[in-house]
């Protein structure tokens, strides 16, 4: 063996993972996700320089904090454009993108819909308890009608979102359903979209229990619920069958609603670059620069 041969890496390990000591409340759903995380990372073999972690704000968001990894606990509901950077300059990388359904669809729900569109490659699980856990119970956009919280005193009375149908309309290549007390589904989802090139969307239902117990039950078989698996006859590259599938109110059905292939906001890009360097070759930067500046004239 040469010298300068490579040493063989081990996996992490999860306390080679693992950072700070989470601070969720005894129960909270989050736990699980980030159990799954670690797993996964094992599973696949990422070192550290090989994957970024990147959250808004939200009890869902401090999820870096507790993970060892490059990555940030960015603005509330600008995570994706951060995470979006990351991604397009760094596509050596997995990114990963965690955060609740307020950082979601409240505060980024417009961060939400263009990065779907422009079919961004990196995975965001959203972590929805349908409720700001952080700020201590306001009704979030995913609240059912009639929940109680500290902003709706008499019942929430506008209609929620729909996360799916909303991902899919948006333009998402890949828009799965999961839940923290499944975790061998909760995995299997997470290892589908870190494959899946584009954007992949996964709505992970994390009860809150503190703020909103019980809310997902009637998907918990421990909890005399019923974890129902999206239907085997489902076609997840037929666009109306997903929407319709996700028409259903929540918990509904589990598994991928919909996964298609379309070129990513790096394929394009990367179309675009090759084509300018074919234009400009042999001319120095400052001359390139100057031909713009001219051209706006
Ligand atoms: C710009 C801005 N607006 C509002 C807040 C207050 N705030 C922090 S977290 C949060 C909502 C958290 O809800 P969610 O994203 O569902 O996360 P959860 O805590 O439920 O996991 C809000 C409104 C903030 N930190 N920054
Ligand atoms: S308040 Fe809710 S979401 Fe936040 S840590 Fe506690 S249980 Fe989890
Ligand atoms: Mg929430």
């Amino acid at each position: 063996m040469s010298a300068t041969a490579e040493v063989e890496r081990k996996p992490l390990t999860k306390k080679e993972l693992a950072a700070d000591k989470p601070t969720w409340c005894p129960g909270c759903g989050d736990f699980s996700v980030l159990a799954l995380y670690f797993k996964l990372l094992q599973n696949r073999g990422l070192h550290h320089e090989k994957f970024a972690t990147v959250a808004g704000i939200g009890c869902s968001s401090r999820f870096p904090y507790f993970v060892q990894a490059h990555g940030a606990h960015y603005i509330h509901g600008r995570a994706l454009p951060f995470a979006t950077g990351i991604a397009v300059s760094r596509q050596d990388l997995d990114v990963f993108v965690f955060g609740g359904d307020g950082d979601a669809f409240s505060i980024g729900g417009n961060h939400f819909n263009h990065c779907a569109r422009k079919n961004v490659n990196l995975t965001y699980c959203v972590m929805d308890n349908n409720v700001y856990g952080l700020t201590k119970k306001q009704t979030s956009p995913t609240s059912p009608i009639g929940f109680k919280s500290k902003t709706d005193m008499w019942g929430a009375i506008d209609k929620p979102i729909n996360p799916m149908q909303q991902a899919i309309s948006a333009g998402a290549t890949f828009v799965a359903r999961t839940t923290h007390t499944n975790p061998k589904h909760l995995l299997s989802m997470m290892e589908a979209a870190m494959d899946h090139k584009g954007f992949a969307f996964i709505e992970c239902l994390s009860e809150c229990t503190e703020f909103y117990d019980g809310a997902f039950d009637s998907s918990n078989p421990r909890k005399g619920g019923e974890f129902k698996d999206i239907p085997e006859d489902h076609d997840p590259t037929d666009e109306n069958a997903a929407y319709a599938l996700a028409e259903e109110l929540v918990p509904g059905y589990f598994g991928v609603y919909y996964q298609i292939s379309r070129p990513t906001k790096q394929d394009k890009e990367a179309e675009v670059n090759a084509k300018f360097l074919e234009k400009t070759k042999g001319m120095e930067d400052w001359e390139i620069l100057q031909q713009n500046f001219n051209k706006m004239k």
